[in-house]
């Protein structure tokens, strides 16, 4: 089983840290990858880290991700609560995947309580702000160790 895990934002991310800091904290998208890099050397996972405003973007890492990786981490962002074109995508991926939020989805407007994604994540972490990321992190070692 491939140690190479995917994580994938979507758009807006790249502002985290600079405006909304009540609904999704202080740390830039840069910390969290910073913190995502030293955990996956802990977990000796390879990761590959992007964000993208372009949905097209997303879809083209998931079709890249297939065949090599061995999971995949994703907060798609407004994306969540319309693209079936990311669970299309995410339906022909076959490891595991666990979708993030940072805030909690569910406390929030209405329409943020459905997700596309979820359909196909074979876990959600919602709420946790950017400890989601690492908590996602840890998840996909457990799945990809127990694999062999
Ligand atoms: O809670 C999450 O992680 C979300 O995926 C974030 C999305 C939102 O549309 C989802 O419903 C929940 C929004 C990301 C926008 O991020 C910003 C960060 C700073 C300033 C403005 C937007």
């Amino acid at each position: 089983m491939s140690r190479l895990v995917y994580v994938l934002n979507g758009p807006n991310l790249n502002l985290l840290g600079q405006r909304e800091p009540q609904i999704y904290g202080a740390e830039t998208l840069f910390d969290i990858e910073r913190a995502c890099m030293a955990l996956a050397a802990e977990l000796k996972l390879e990761l590959r880290f992007h964000q993208s405003n372009r949905e097209y973007e997303l879809i083209d890492w998931i079709h890249e991700a297939r065949g090599i990786a061995g999971g995949l981490a994703i907060n798609p962002a407004a994306f969540t609560h319309t693209s079936v074109a990311l669970l299309d995508a995410l339906n022909a991926f076959e490891p595991p995947v666990i979708e993030i939020h940072i805030s909690n989805v569910h406390k929030r407007e209405e329409f943020r309580r459905h997700s596309f994604v979820s359909q196909r994540a074979d876990g959600v972490i919602v709420g946790c702000g950017a400890q989601g990321y690492e908590l996602a992190l840890r998840r996909l070692a457990k799945l990809i160790d127990a694999k062999g």
